[in-house]
């Protein structure tokens, strides 16, 4: 197949899954803002920026939205996310086939992506009749004391290129269960999918019945829109995820008016191979999470640090992995590592792999694969003396730097000194030194793992990170507080009014 025909056919392949999924054609022609395929660099779509003005609409309709839906049992509107997981299911082989075309990920990875929605979407039927208080032990007599946990209001969720729905979903599926509405600015790079699973939504909604107009609704466009969003007086959470320099940005603005951040920045996360690691294992585990979404997933590996009693029996197979990995058209049987989002995301890595090299790094690969105006590069392997200062920025690529390390300490050591703090893992079969890797002096991670790379989490957990990832957690375990406010109420039964901690006030 030419690279001219594999041009022809993304456009028509992303009209046909957009007019199959119920998207109406005036949202995705005629706008101001081309969305290009990474796959073919073609344009596919033209979508319509919202103005301010219409930012701020869609938040009034949210709230109004809210006022209703709180009010609403919360199993029922457990009912509303599990109809939409049906769509979801339904949709899954054209939505996955949109992400692909979107966002550049190899089928079987954008087919786990919906996988994820779908995971989330049952997590919060379940946990739509569990959002439960404590009753806690009060110090006066006849009297109970409790907390209760209320709806929120509007949540705004910033979501970036890279997991263009799935993001989304840990946030939305869990604010609906919880009460709240959603308003949903999706990455510029990716408004395709979201505008598809919108429609999805709504006909979920149609099934349902009596949903409030305006309980979710997409808002394309940039800085601009993402500002209105984040500055509105009837927003009490924004989840963002994205770099650390929009959460730079977008948390202070939040702060400002007391509102709540939930952030999801950047990650640089690592692995050690220590001497007991089963290498087999450690091989496959670290090729899927620094090949893998082409380097571009928040927790992609990006820094390894393998022990010297065995970093020559396992380097030459790693570097044989990444020779031998088939880069090229994401659709195509095979495939392991797709396109990089765009040409910034590729001088990103090239000015990367310079200052690597500047700095000693011995680079293997990173060369690009001409595909037409896409921009498709081998992963590059880095093998650095030190941890120099490049390592320490997150550049998001598939690039690896592997340095070597002595002692678990410095590896642990090294691991931890850098701003980001998203995921961690080690490769071990010592039970001491995985034990110690998760402890309290082990990774200071919010994801620390054994035996297993960074990337790939399920959504049972609390997914995020700490230091400059944000410190926000989405998806499992008690996440779901984030989009809830909390009041404590005590009730008296008695006759009598004792007050707290001994107070007499006798009028
Ligand atoms: C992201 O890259 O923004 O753990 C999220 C993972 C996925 C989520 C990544 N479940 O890699």
């Amino acid at each position: 197949m030419t690279v001219q025909s594999k041009i022809t056919s993304a456009a028509a392949e992303a009209a046909a899954v957009l007019g199959r999924l119920g998207v109406t054609e005036s949202l995705w022609t005629g706008g101001n803002r081309p969305v290009r395929s990474p796959v073919t660099g073609e344009v596919m779509a033209q979508v319509h920026d919202a103005s301010v003005a219409q930012v701020n609409a869609a938040i009034e309709a949210a709230h109004g939205a809210f006022l209703a839906w709180r009010n609403v049992p919360a199993p029922r509107r457990g009912e509303l996310v599990r109809l939409f997981g049906e769509e979801l299911r339904a949709a899954k082989a054209d939505l996955g086939a949109l992400v692909t075309l979107e966002a550049g990920k190899v089928t079987s990875e954008s087919l786990g992506e919906v996988q994820e929605m779908i995971d989330i979407c049952d997590y919060a039927v379940g946990l739509s009749r569990q959002l439960f208080g404590l009753t806690l032990a009060t110090e006066r007599p006849d009297h109970r004391m409790m907390e209760t946990w209320h709806p929120l209001g509007v949540v705004g969720i910033i979501s970036a290129f890279n997991f263009p729905v799935a993001v989304w979903s840990w946030n939305s599926a869990l604010a609906f269960v919880c009460g709240d509405a959603c308003v949903w600015k999706p990455s510029e790079k990716t408004p395709l999918t979201a505008l598809a699973v919108q429609a999805l939504f709504e006909r979920a909604c149609a099934k349902f019945g009596d949903v409030p107009a305006g309980l979710s609704s997409v808002v394309i466009g940039g800085r601009e829109v993402g500002e209105a969003l984040v500055d509105h007086p009837k927003v009490p959470l924004v989840s963002a995820t994205g770099s650390t320099a929009m959460g730079r940005a977008v948390g202070p603005r939040l702060a400002q008016r007391f509102a709540r951040a939930l952030l999801e920045l950047g990650g640089n996360n690592a692995a050690i191979i220590a001497p007991s690691a089963d290498l087999d294992l450690a091989l496959r585990g670290v090729a899927f999470a620094a090949m893998g979404t082409a380097g571009q997933r928040c927790t992609t590996l990006r820094r390894l640090f393998v022990h010297e009693s065995v970093y020559d029996a396992f380097l030459p197979r790693l570097k044989a992995a990444y020779g031998s990995v088939k880069v090229g058209d994401p659709r195509e049987a095979g495939t392991l590592v797709g396109p990089l989002i765009d040409a910034q995301g590729f001088e990103l890595m090239q000015k990367a792999l310079a200052d690597a090299k500047a700095a000693g790094g011995a680079v293997t690969g990173g060369e690009r694969v001409e595909m037409g105006e896409a921009f498709y590069a081998r992963p590059a392997l880095v093998e650095m003396a030190s941890q120099a200062d490049v390592v320490k920025r997150e550049t998001f690529a598939p690039i690896l730097y592997v340095m070597k390390y002595r002692d678990l300490a410095d590896a642990i050591a090294l691991q931890n000194d850098v701003p980001q703090g998203l995921s961690s893992s080690i490769f071990t079969n010592d039970m001491r030194e995985a034990e110690l890797f998760i402890s309290a002096r082990g990774s200071d991670c919010g994801i620390a793992n054994v035996n297993i790379g960074p990337s790939g989490a399920e959504i049972g957990g609390a997914f995020g990170g700490e230091k400059e990832t944000g410190g926000g957690r989405e998806a499992g375990s008690d996440s779901w507080k984030a989009y809830m406010r909390r009041a404590t109420n005590t009730l008296n039964y008695g006759k009598t009014l004792p007050l707290a901690q001994g107070v007499t006030f006798d009028v």
